[in-house]
């Protein structure tokens, strides 16, 4: 079973990526260029209907599109269970709080930071949308260094998951990233543990991020 990544370089594809590198399992890359406007192509719809990446497709045509759905849906079918605590593991509930926050709380600001125009609505500029989206993310963020320093290194403790690759790749949509990784030293510590790991270099390495 191969699996089929629709991916561009240095977006949301980065986690489901990763994951799929440190796990071993065997996929394909399908480039899709959104800033060349691939994505908004009907066939591309046919996969995605919001012409979002990533998505990504298991052999039996069966796709899945958000990222968080994705990296989860790997973790729990592949019994990732180092990446995802399962059902009846004490990190479950703190798993869930973590990834949620993540992607309800911080990557739908990134959202308007990169799409403005989408949110700034009549009479509002499209720079004013931007900043106040990137200041969220940044006063949102030591929500997530607190928890880090109350018990890291990671986002479970001692315990390295898919949400450390979650954070990690949203922190390299910030700009500047430096400005994360001087102000949020636990996250710091994370982040620095995170992108030493040899597959997350390496997809680090194809998406140009180091
Ligand atoms: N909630 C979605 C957001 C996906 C998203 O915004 N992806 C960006 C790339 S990182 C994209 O496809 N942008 C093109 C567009 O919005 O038209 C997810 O988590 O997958």
């Amino acid at each position: 079973m191969t699996y089929r990544l629709y991916w561009t370089r240095h977006s949301g594809a980065l986690g489901p990526h990763i994951l799929l590198e440190e796990a071993g399992l065997p996929y394909e890359i399908v480039p899709v260029d959104f800033r060349a406007g691939e994505n908004k192509r009907p066939e591309y719809l046919a996969i995605s209907p919001m012409g979002y990446l990533p998505a990504l497709q298991a052999e039996d045509g069966e796709v899945v599109y958000e990222t968080a759905a994705i990296m989860l849906h790997l973790a729990e079918k592949h019994r990732l269970e180092e990446h995802a605590p399962g059902l009846d593991d004490p990190h479950r509930g703190a798993f869930l709080k973590h990834l949620f926050f993540l992607c309800a709380s911080i990557q739908y600001c990134f959202h308007i930071y990169y799409n403005p125009q989408r949110y700034s609505g009549q009479g509002n500029s499209e720079e004013a949308a931007k900043s106040q989206a990137g200041e969220l993310i940044f006063e949102r963020w030591k929500h997530i260094d607190d928890s880090l320093q109350q018990d890291g290194p990671y986002l479970l403790g001692n315990r390295y998951s898919l949400l450390d690759i979650y954070t990690l790749m949203m922190a390299t949509w910030f700009n500047p990233l430096d400005r994360l990784l001087t102000s949020y030293l636990a996250f710091n510590r994370c982040y620095e543990l995170t992108a030493n790991r040899p597959a997350v270099r390496k997809i680090m390495q194809q998406h140009e991020l180091i």
